[in-house]
């Protein structure tokens, strides 16, 4: 077993699409080989990661879509997770991602992988993190993750991107003001997609204003107009991301924050391991005999003893 998935992770790092695929499986299942995958990639190869995020409907695809096809006229190798929203309302536009992408599934160039939200409530994949790192291990030039932008998982991203880009559409232009703080902090670029409708100037007006108030050191954060069906402003769009990736080389302070987090949780997961569901419930049979029993107590000295016994 070792020794496929070493040759599993050999091939990843050629530019096997399969082998990729297969990684992907077995790390969002799981599976025999996790592990050992996961304590096996390099955690200096960084292909860079784009985080696309915005309201459901947005554009957000068709944009992304749009982009693959500039991109690959620069000859650029692009891997897309397509973060898919667990609410039923959005199950046809998941078709539609399916139709639309689908022209670059046979594409040498281009890997798209589909990725069910499950389990987070309101957030990304719990996998989300692992999937991705799997990924930058392949030779790919740049990862684009799309998500919706409900709830958590707009500041989730951000964390896992090196470059994110919020997509509003003009139906949003009267609540620019009332936006979420939080959505003003993760953004590195804006984009007004379906700039072909009315109130597109509005909402492009708004966001201008609100970037030349939030500018840190005199630097605006870009608003870009879009079409996304016609590919109008997507050549901008990409330029805007380009210069933001050559101009921000480190990994954000966001990332930081995500890999704690995960950091944290991998810890949790590591010490639990060490406590037999079966032992503590024997113990604490034992215990409860005692006139003097405290649960808090038991629970301390229980997991004190645990602990030792990890560091050992
Ligand atoms: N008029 C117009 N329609 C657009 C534009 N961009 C996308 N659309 C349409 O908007 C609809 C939703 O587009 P998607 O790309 O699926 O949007 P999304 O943000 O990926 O949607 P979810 O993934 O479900 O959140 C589709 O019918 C698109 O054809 C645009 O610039 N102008
Ligand atoms: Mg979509």
């Amino acid at each position: 077993m070792r020794h496929n998935i070493k040759q599993l992770h050999d091939d990843i790092k050629t530019g096997s699409f399969l082998a990729l695929a297969r990684g992907i499986t077995i790390v969002e299942n799981g599976l025999e080989g996790y592990e050992w995958l996961m304590t096996h990639l390099r955690e200096n190869h960084r292909p860079r990661v784009i985080g696309i995020t915005g309201p459901p409907g947005a554009g957000k695809s068709t944009m992304v879509n749009a982009l693959l096809q500039h991109w690959l006229k620069e000859n650029k190798k692009i891997a897309v997770i397509a973060v898919d929203p667990s609410s039923p309302f959005n199950y046809g536009a998941l078709l539609g991602d399916r139709i639309r992408m689908s022209e670059f599934y046979s594409n040498p160039n281009i890997f798209i992988r589909s990725l069910a939200s499950r389990g987070a409530l309101g957030g990304l994949s719990a996998k989300i993190i692992e999937v991705t790192e799997v990924v930058k291990e392949a030779p790919f030039d740049l990862i684009v993750i799309e998500t919706v932008g409900v709830g958590q998982s707009e500041v989730e991203i951000a964390g896992l991107a090196d470059c994110t880009i919020v997509a509003l559409v003009p139906e949003a232009g009267d609540e620019v003001q009332t936006l979420k703080a939080g959505i003003m902090e993760i953004a590195n670029i804006f984009v007004v997609n379906k700039a072909d409708r009315e109130n597109a100037e509005t909402l492009y007006r708004n966001l201008r204003m609100l970037a030349h108030e939030k500018a840190i050191d005199g630097k605006e954060i870009p608003v870009i107009k879009t079409v996304a069906t016609d590919g109008s402003g997507i050549k901008e769009l990409a330029d805007a991301v380009a210069c933001y990736l050559t101009e921000n080389k480190e990994l954000p302070e966001k990332h930081l924050q995500l890999l704690t987090e995960k950091c944290w949780q991998l810890m949790q997961v590591q010490q639990m391991k060490s406590i037999s569901f079966e032992k503590l419930k024997n113990e604490l049979a034992a215990a409860l005999k005692s006139t003097d029993f405290n649960l808090y107590a038991f629970t301390k000295d229980f997991l004190g003893r645990a602990l030792v016994q990890v560091a050992e």
